[in-house]
């Protein structure tokens, strides 16, 4: 029997302006998640969801920012505090913890959670930066700001819930950037982290920067935490998100560096955890976005061809 992958969903969408980010989590059980990681050669059990009231009926005022500039703050940091706890027991259990959003602000829980025992690097799949501060997001949007809290930025600085003191700058590398907010970039540009952009990856190739992100995130840290935005892809084979941005990772490149992930891991056991995010089956097409979140989630854990 292979590795236990404790599938957590986390069906949130405060920190998305579009509705419907929140049925991510059933759209990818449903485009056969379970299925694909045993064929992939690990054991899969679904801990169901977290169970998230749906922003409308909330508060009508919790939509306003309440610390800086960024909207349902209480909201996130209430959901990411039970995600926290969740991914953390998962990994005292010795399971893998495999978290479905929602929106990319899921990932500030999955984060805290799995460095509170270990120090965490990670990699972000994603077109954008998701560094934005309260007080530099043009949108207010938090799903824009999961590496600012995690990395306690800007008035995330005395947000326990938020950040992750175990998870350091430079441990982290991003894959496929091509949407930085112009505030984000300065950030961006004076921290310690690792970005590759999309010209990095046409320069390069795949699976030569993702081993070079692997290595940013291995180095000094007991473990790795990816993060996969459905919106790193081209929106040519990923339709379904709130935020598509032409010019992105096609489907042979993203499975080649989900596969380049595996077979680290299959070397040296390096993955700690895992969130796939910001698949929106209303804006989907057929549920492919969904089908492929399913799809390389089974490549990160060993699924080959032959
Ligand atoms: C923009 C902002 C973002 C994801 C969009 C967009 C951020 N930088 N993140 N989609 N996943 O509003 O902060
Ligand atoms: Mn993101
Ligand atoms: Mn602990
Ligand atoms: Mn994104």
């Amino acid at each position: 029997m292979g590795q236990s992958i404790r599938i957590i969903g986390a069906p949130m969408d405060y920190g998305a302006d579009r509705r419907g980010v929140d049925m991510g989590p059933s759209a990818i059980r449903y485009a056969g998640l379970a299925d694909g990681l045993s064929r992939a050669g690990v054991d899969p059990t679904d801990s169901g969801d977290l169970s998230i009231p749906r922003a409308e009926e909330r508060d009508p005022d919790a939509k306003q920012p309440s610390r800086g500039n960024a909207k349902f703050l209480r909201e996130v940091e209430d959901v990411c505090t039970r995600l926290a706890d969740r991914v953390e027991q998962t990994l005292a259990d010795g399971e893998f913890p495999l978290v479905l959003g929602g929106d990319h602000s899921v990932a500030i829980g999955s984060m805290q959670g799995s460095s509170r025992d270990a120090d965490l690097g990670a990699i972000w799949f994603d077109a954008h930066a998701d560094l934005n501060t309260p007080e530099t997001s043009p949108s207010g949007n938090v799903h824009g700001m999961p590496l600012a809290a995690t990395l306690g930025r800007g008035t995330f600085e005395d947000q326990a819930w938020a950040t992750a003191p175990r998870v350091r700058e430079g441990s982290i590398a991003y894959v496929g950037l091509r949407s930085i907010d112009d505030r984000e970039r300065k950030l961006l540009r004076d921290s310690e982290m690792t970005a590759f952009t999309m010209a990095d990856i046409d320069e390069q190739g795949m699976t030569s920067v993702v081993e070079t992100a692997l290595d940013v995130a291995t180095t000094d840290t007991d473990g790795v935490h990816v993060s996969l935005d459905l919106d790193w892809l081209d929106p040519k084979t990923a339709p379904g998100v709130g935020t598509p941005v032409r010019g992105g990772v096609t489907y042979r490149e993203a499975h080649a560096a989900l596969e380049t992930v595996s077979r680290r891991h299959e070397s040296g056991g390096i993955l700690r955890s895992m969130d796939v995010v910001e698949v929106n089956p209303i804006l989907d097409e057929g549920n492919e976005t969904a089908t492929l979140a399913a799809e390389l989630a089974a490549s990160t854990f060993g699924k080959r061809i032959l």
